[in-house]
């Protein structure tokens, strides 16, 4: 089934709120190392965007904004395919499948569900239930057999991974089974107004988050008012100083030095140099991507052409699988 010898990726990020730069150290930047390595599919999650509330004109134009974002990073569209989710509609009817198989109780032990509901108790919705299992579609249509996840999804990648048992136990082998791929570095950035929380893209205050597209003096005045901790001395203790551990952490990932290169070249110093050095590295190190991505966003028409011949290319596989699941579960067959 696979085009070549190489191992098939999926990766995607839900299309609510600003890219930050957790999402670029935690997916992102690992997504374009593994590009030459395998055969990869990166994906806008557009629909799981809709299991939390969306103004209509800002989810659309954040669509295309994320594509934008995803080419700026350095996803390269001649060795990767690139698509929108919610332009290949087998994702959803695999999901739907897949929810007919999904026992209650599995999605009733999701973290990330039980921690969404507690902070809006208001906005509980079915699609946030099972959202999930149309992350296990995404990944199981392409048979996808690496899955590059920051720590927070590991538990989804599971439920992908048991869904696959279910499936095969009742049908036979139709998927690949996906592992897990935890970049080294970083796997955890923290907000910068509460470090014992990850920093969230869909946070409600924006100076929690550094996002990709944040302009240079935004990036500097959130660095500056990120939370630090009691003392002053620079040193990695992420339970006993968890806010200055977090930005050395970025600091490390950014510059290649390890905590320990950091807190020599910080000795003697105080929190406050951290940051001044820490927002020009961040701002350095997003310069080339902001301005390519404000390029793009002036090319609308390229950004078109691409989303319609990938989410092409990406539909003809997802086509493949769903047609044997189809078959599988029964489903009379479409006529020709
Ligand atoms: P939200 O908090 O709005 O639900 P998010 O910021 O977690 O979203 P996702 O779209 O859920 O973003 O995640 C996209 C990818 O980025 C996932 O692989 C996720 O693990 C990774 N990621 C997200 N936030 C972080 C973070 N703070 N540190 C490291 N990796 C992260
Ligand atoms: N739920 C993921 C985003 C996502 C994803 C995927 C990640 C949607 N579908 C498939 C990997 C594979 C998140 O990071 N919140």
């Amino acid at each position: 089934m696979k085009k070549n010898d190489k191992k098939t990726i999926l990766s995607a990020s839900t299309s609510s709120g600003d890219l930050t730069i957790g999402n670029y150290i935690g997916a992102i930047n690992n997504w374009t190392a593994l590009q030459d390595q395998y055969n990869c599919y990166y994906m806008v999650a557009d629909l799981h965007a809709l299991t939390t509330p969306q103004e209509p004109k800002a989810l659309r134009e954040r669509g295309l904004s994320f594509y934008a974002q995803y080419l700026a990073c350095g996803l390269d569209p001649e060795k990767n395919t690139l698509f929108m989710q919610s332009h290949v509609p087998e994702h959803a009817e695999l999901a739907w499948i897949l929810n007919c198989f999904c026992p209650m109780g599995a999605l009733n032990r999701m973290t990330q569900f039980k921690e969404k509901t507690a902070k809006s108790e208001k906005n509980l919705n079915a699609g946030l239930f099972t959202y999930p299992v149309l992350m296990a579609a995404d990944i199981l249509l392409y048979q996808a057999d690496v899955v590059p996840v920051g720590e927070d999804q590991k538990q989804h990648l599971e439920l992908a991974r048991d869904l696959v048992d279910i499936f095969h136990h009742r049908f036979g082998e139709t998927f690949s089974t996906p592992d897990p791929y935890i970049g080294k570095m970083g796997a955890r950035i923290m907000s910068l107004q509460d470090p014992t929380s990850k920093m969230s893209k869909s946070d409600e205050n924006p100076k929690s988050f550094l996002s990709i597209i944040d302009p240079p003096k935004t990036l500097e005045k959130k660095i500056k008012s990120a939370v630090t901790d009691l003392g002053t001395e620079v040193s990695f203790d992420q339970s006993e100083k968890p806010g200055i551990s977090n930005l050395m952490t970025i600091y490390s990932v950014l510059s290649g030095k390890t905590y320990q290169q950091i807190e020599t070249d910080f000795e003697g110093k105080m929190y406050g140099h951290l940051k001044i050095e820490l927002a020009a590295l961040v701002i350095e190190t997003l310069k080339p991507v902001q301005d390519k991505y404000h390029d793009l966003m002036k090319n609308k028409d390229y950004l078109d052409g691409l989303l319609r011949d990938h989410s092409e290319k990406a539909r003809a596989t997802a086509k493949q699988t769903l047609i044997k699941v189809y078959d599988k579960v029964g489903l009379y067959p479409r006529p020709l």
